[in-house]
C-alpha cells in the first residue's frame, strides 16, 4: 500500500481503481483542476523543463524521484500513510474510542468546513506566487518556487479526495467551489486573509514560504491527530513535503541577509543599496507584516469553533500524543491578556478555548527559531543588528488585538499614534517600490540576482550551477 501505482490516471496508494465511483468523480475534477493551473499557476512556464521531485512511496526514506517535468504534467496524486489498524482518538470527549473511518453524522458540517478551508490555502497560495517566476534572482529559485507550487497543487488533490470520497454530493460542489474563488478578487476571495495578500516580489515569497508555510505545517500537524483516520493520514503525507516549503523561506531570508551583511562588512562606509541590496531594515519590515499576517491564521484566541473542534475529537494539538498527557483538557486553563475596553487585563480561559493561542505559542517559538538563525549571519559579519519578531498583538486583523492598535512590543497605543508609527514597522511605499525595483530576472545557470548570495548546495546533491529549469 505505501507504492504508488503511477500506471492510473490519477495516481495514489488508496488503490483507487477499486471504486469505480469514485474514481470517475476525481476525473471528472481533473480537467477543471489542469485547466485551473493552466489559468492561475505559472502560465508562462508550464512549456519548459523543470527539475523536480515526485513522491513515488510514502515512506520516510527515499520517496522522492527527481526528474525534468513539464509542470502541467507532474503527476499529482493521492498519497495517505498506511493505515493503522487499531488506531483509537487520542483527545477530547472521544477519547480512547476507534478512529473513525467515516465521517461521523454529528461532526460532518465542522469536518467539511476544516477540510475546506485547509484546501483552499493551497490553490490560493499558487495564485498568489504566479508571476514570481519571471523575476526569480536564480535557476536554482526557479526551480524551488515550481516545486513548492506544485506540491501545493498536490495539496489541493489530496484535500478533494477527501470531500470527494467522504462527503458526498455537497463534498463535490465544494472541489468545484474550490476552483473558482481567486486569491485578492473582491468579490469572490480566497477564505482566509493571508490568502488573498499579494505576494509580487521574492522577498515576500520568502517571508511567505518562512511564516505562511509554517501555519500551513502546524495546523496539519494538528489535524494528523484528527479521529477522522482517513484526514490525519492525509495530512501526515503532506507534511513531509512542507519541510521543503520552510526550507525555501528559511535559507531564503537567510541568503539576503547574508548579501546584506556581506557587503555592509567590506564596505562600511557605502549603502547597500548602491550595489542593489536590500537594507536589513526592510527586510525587518517585511518580516513584521507576514508574521503578523500568519499570526491571524491561527483565529481567534478565545474560540469556541476551536474548543468544539478539540471536544469533538477532530482537530488536536500540535504532538498531542507525544506533547501532552492530559488528552481531555477539560480542567486547565490558559493564562491570556484579554484586551477589553481599551485595557488589557489577565484572564484564565478554560483551556479548550484557547487551543488557537497554544497552537499559535507553538508556531511563535518555532519562528523565534528562525530568527535566531538569521541573527547568527549578522553576528558571523560583525554587523550589530537583530532582527526581532513582532509581538503577537501587532498589526492583527483577526481576534481581540485586532480591535486595539498595538506597538510593534505589543504596548496598547492610540490609533493616531498607530498612523504616525506605522511606516517604521511596516513596508513603506518606498521600501516597496526599491524592492520591486530589484526584481528582474536572473536566469543564466549558476548567477544570482545582486541582492541574495547563493546558496550552500544545490538540490538533490547537485551543484549549484545545474540548469534547474531548462527556459
Ligand atoms: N482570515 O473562532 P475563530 C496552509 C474566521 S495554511 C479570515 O476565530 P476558528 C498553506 C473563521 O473561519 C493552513 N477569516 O477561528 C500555507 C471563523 O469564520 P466563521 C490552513 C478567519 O474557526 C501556505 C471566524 O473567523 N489550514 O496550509 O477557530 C501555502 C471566527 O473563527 C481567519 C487551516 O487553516 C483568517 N485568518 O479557526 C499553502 C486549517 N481566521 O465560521 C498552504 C483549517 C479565522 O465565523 N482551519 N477566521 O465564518 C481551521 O482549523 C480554522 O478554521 C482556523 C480558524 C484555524 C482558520
Ligand atoms: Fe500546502
Ligand atoms: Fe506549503
Amino acid at each position: 500500500m505505501s507504492t504508488v501505482d503511477y500506471s492510473q490516471r490519477i495516481p495514489n496508494n488508496v488503490d483507487l481503481k477499486s471504486d469505480r465511483r469514485l474514481q470517475r468523480a476525481l476525473e471528472a475534477w481533473q480537467p477543471g483542476y489542469i485547466e485551473w493551473w493552466r489559468d492561475m499557476g505559472p502560465t508562462d512556464f508550464n512549456e519548459k523543463d523543470v527539475y523536480l521531485r515526485t513522491a513515488i512511496s510514502v515512506e520516510a526514506d527515499g520517496w522522492a524521484h527527481f526528474d525534468y517535468v513539464q509542470m502541467p504534467d507532474y503527476r499529482w496524486g493521492i498519497f495517505l500513510e498506511p493505515h493503522a489498524a487499531d488506531r483509537t482518538i487520542g483527545f477530547g470527549d472521544h477519547l480512547g474510542e476507534p478512529a473513525w473511518q467515516q465521517v461521523p453524522g454529528e461532526h460532518r458540517n465542522a469536518l467539511r468546513r476544516i477540510i475546506v478551508t485547509q484546501a483552499d490555502t493551497e490553490p490560493a497560495s499558487v495564485e498568489q506566487q504566479r508571476l514570481l517566476g519571471h523575476t526569480a534572482p536564480s535557476l536554482y529559485d526557479l526551480r524551488n518556487l515550481f516545486q513548492v507550487n506544485v506540491e501545493e497543487g498536490r495539496h489541493l488533490w489530496a484535500m478533494v479526495y477527501l470531500l470527494h470520497s467522504y462527503f458526498g454530493r455537497d463534498g463535490r460542489e465544494e472541489a468545484d467551489e474550490l476552483l473558482q474563488r481567486r486569491s485578492g478578487n473582491p468579490d469572490h476571495p480566497r477564505i482566509l486573509g493571508t490568502f488573498n495578500e499579494p505576494c509580487a516580489d521574492w522577498l515576500s515569497f520568502f517571508c511567505f514560504t518562512m511564516f505562511t508555510d509554517r501555519d500551513g505545517k502546524f495546523q496539519l500537524l494538528s489535524l494528523s491527530e484528527s479521529g477522522f483516520d482517513p484526514l490525519a493520514r492525509t495530512c501526515r503525507f503532506m507534511l513531509t513535503e512542507e519541510a521543503h516549503h520552510m526550507f525555501v523561506g528559511q535559507t531564503g531570508v537567510a541568503r539576503i541577509i547574508e548579501r546584506t551583511c556581506a557587503l555592509m562588512q567590506e564596505h562600511p562606509d557605502r549603502d547597500v543599496t548602491d550595489f542593489g541590496a536590500i537594507p536589513l531594515e526592510t527586510i525587518q519590515h517585511y518580516v513584521h507584516f507576514w508574521a503578523a499576517s500568519s499570526n491571524d491564521l491561527f483565529g481567534g484566541e478565545i474560540s469556541s469553533n476551536a474548543s468544539n473542534f478539540f471536544a469533538a475529537g477532530i482537530k488536536g494539538r500540535a504532538y498531542e500524543q507525544k506533547k501532552h498527557s492530559d488528552h481531555m483538557a477539560t480542567d486547565g486553563t490558559y493564562a491570556m491578556e484579554v484586551w477589553e475596553d481599551g485595557r488589557l487585563n489577565q484572564r484564565d480561559v478554560p483551556l479548550r478555548n484557547a487551543m488557537n493561542e497554544v497552537l499559535r505559542d507553538e508556531f511563535i517559538t518555532e519562528n523565534e527559531k528562525g530568527i535566531a538563525y538569521w541573527n547568527k549571519i549578522c553576528t558571523r559579519h560583525g554587523i550589530d543588528y537583530a532582527f526581532t519578531l513582532p509581538h503577537r498583538r501587532f498589526n492583527r486583523k483577526i481576534g481581540m488585538y485586532s480591535e486595539g492598535w498595538f506597538a510593534l512590543d505589543g504596548t496598547p497605543i492610540s490609533e493616531t499614534e498607530w498612523l504616525a508609527r506605522v511606516d517604521q514597522w511596516l513596508p513603506s511605499q518606498k521600501e516597496r517600490d526599491y524592492v520591486s525595483s530589484l526584481m528582474v530576472g536572473c536566469h543564466e545557470p549558476g548567477k544570482m540576482a545582486s541582492w541574495i548570495a547563493p546558496p550552500a548546495r544545490g538540490i538533490n546533491g547537485q551543484p549549484i550551477e545545474v540548469e534547474y529549469v531548462r527556459l
